[in-house]
């Protein structure tokens, strides 16, 4: 659809595959916009209730595509994170469907970042994360120092971005870095399968649930405790809760619609 990004929407769960193998899937400008663009109008079609973004071949995303930086056109770096990434990474985070981040090979730079800003991450065991940042004079970029530390905790993060060794599979599942690791094989089919569970809940919950998590890395008990029960009265008033109460006192599946 766009230049080197692949959107697939089947039922319920939209795939975005960034497809720039050639390059190991690195961010140029059209597939940065591309991919805004997309997540932006996923975000606003109630029929998506899941989202998976995977990369195509041996790599999930090896950030900027640095030929592209060494253009003489190309744009100060603070106007590229500000104009480009930056609204990639807002979009993940406030777009009401979960995204669910396939990781099938390296993820570097603001490739790890992409990975880092979504809601769930799964890896196959040839994925590996790579802060690559350091290696070129950089600093972590597209929110991996935010993201970084709340996933691992600051100890693990400082190692990780200041060292700047990669992470394989398996050592990114004892860092909480992953929840899954699984065959390369099995990855899409089971990115499918848990974004299918997930599609199978009801929209506003999840929605307002993953509001509640982000929100809560910045405010205390006393106002998580009171925007919980804000998001409950919402979620309380929806259909979809008269008919999850519906389908247990029926002993049925919940056919939930978003209302
Ligand atoms: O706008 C801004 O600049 C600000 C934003 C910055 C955010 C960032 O993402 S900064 C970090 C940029 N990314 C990197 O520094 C990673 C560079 N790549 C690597 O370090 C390695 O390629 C990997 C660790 C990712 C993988 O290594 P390996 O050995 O598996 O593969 P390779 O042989 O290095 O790469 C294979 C091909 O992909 C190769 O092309 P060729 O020689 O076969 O024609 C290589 O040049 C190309 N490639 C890999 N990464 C990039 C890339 N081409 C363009 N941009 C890349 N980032």
């Amino acid at each position: 659809m766009t230049d080197g990004l692949r959107v697939d929407i089947d039922g319920p769960v939209a795939t975005l595959t960034l497809d720039r193998p050639e390059a190991l899937n690195a961010l140029t400008v059209a597939l940065k916009v591309g991919l805004r663009e997309a997540l932006e109008r996923i975000a606003a079609d109630r029929t998506v209730r899941a989202v998976i973004l995977t990369g195509a071949g041996r790599a999930f995303c090896a950030g900027q595509d640095l030929a592209e930086r060494e253009q003489p056109d190309a744009a100060p770096l603070d106007e590229e994170l500000r104009e480009r990434y930056n609204p990639i990474i807002r979009a993940l985070r406030s777009m009401g469907q979960p995204v669910i981040a396939a990781v099938n090979g390296v993820a570097a730079g603001a490739g790890a970042s992409l990975a880092f800003a979504c809601d769930l991450r799964i890896a196959s065991a040839d994925a590996r994360f790579v802060l690559a940042f350091g290696k070129i004079g950089l600093v972590p970029d597209s929110g991996a120092t935010w993201f970084l530390p709340r996933l691992v905790g600051s100890t693990r993060a400082a190692e990780l971005a200041l060292v700047g060794d990669p992470v394989g599979a398996d050592q990114a599942l004892r860092l909480g870095l992953v929840s899954r690791v699984v065959t390369a094989e099995e990855l899409m089919p089971e990115a499918r399968t848990l974004a299918d569970r997930i599609a199978a809940g009801a929209p506003l919950a999840l929605a307002l649930t993953k509001l509640a998590l982000d929100r809560s890395w910045s405010i205390g008990l006393e106002e998580a405790l009171e925007d919980e029960a804000k998001l409950q009265g919402i979620a309380g008033a929806s259909t979809d809760h008269a008919e999850g109460l519906a389908a247990f006192r029926q002993k049925r599946p919940p056919q939930f619609t978003g209302e």
